[in-house]
């Protein structure tokens, strides 16, 4: 509870704010006015790092083009959002699509999904990545699919799938890991499911290259994940 003196306080405080800003008075500041609430983030390597395995030009189109369309489509979407207050996530919203206005649902769907997924995905591939995971994750994927090699089988297998748009997943789902495939943007955090890891299938992720080939490019994926970020991960979330 607030002291008299303390309210006294903090209403000559309010006075003087209000005093700076002549003319001021409490409204609603216009929606264009507020700050964008969520931005791109910078790729963590350089355009050129996946090379061979993925090229510059379409990791650079990839971050700076479709990325930043799902940034910039979903900071529209929410300008539009009748309640903003908060600690506005991606993963909240994700989270919880079904409170979400009907007007703007679909748009925080796919493009709050392009941007959670991307924003992922980027941190899952490293330079001179691949290899196998190690530690705890290790002795989880042996437990959930046999082996290694069984694992990757099964991705492999889920992603190749993929009709039309979309990602397979490794997900962890009440401690246990599974193996999952998703159309378009959807969040496997939209299901109740945590990613720990992602590749992206659309064509845009790979068409430059690899042309209509989407088996080449997964095969050459694995030579980028970046297993020590996903054992971290996973250590963190379990
Ligand atoms: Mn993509």
């Amino acid at each position: 509870m607030m002291t008299r003196r303390q309210a006294l306080k903090s209403t000559a405080v309010a006075s003087l704010a209000a005093a700076a800003l002549p003319g001021a008075i409490a409204q609603t500041p216009p929606a264009a006015a507020q700050p964008a609430p969520f931005s791109l983030p910078a790729l963590p390597y350089a355009f050129d790092a996946l090379e061979p395995h993925i090229d510059a030009r379409t990791m650079e189109i990839h971050h700076g083009k479709h990325h930043k369309a799902y940034v910039d489509n979903l900071n529209k979407a929410m300008a539009s959002r009748p309640i903003v207050g908060g600690n506005l996530t991606i993963e909240g919203l994700l989270q919880n699509l079904e409170p979400l206005p009907d007007n703007i649902r679909s748009a925080v769907r796919n493009n709050g999904g392009g941007h959670y997924n991307h924003s992922l995905f980027w941190q899952l591939m490293k330079k001179n990545g691949g290899g196998e995971p190690k530690a705890e994750l290790a002795k989880a994927i042996e437990a959930g699919f046999g082996n290694f090699a069984d694992f990757k089988t099964k991705f492999t297998e889920a992603a190749t799938k993929v009709f039309g748009s979309g990602w397979a997943w490794l997900v962890l789902h009440q401690g246990k890991l599974a193996i999952e495939s998703a159309p378009n943007q959807d969040s496997p955090l939209s299901s109740g499911k945590t990613p720990l890891l992602g590749l992206d299938v659309w064509e845009h992720a790979y068409y430059l290259k690899y042309q209509n080939k989407r088996a080449d490019y997964i095969a050459a994926w694995w030579n980028v994940v970046n297993w020590d970020f996903v054992a971290e991960r996973f250590a963190k979330l379990k």
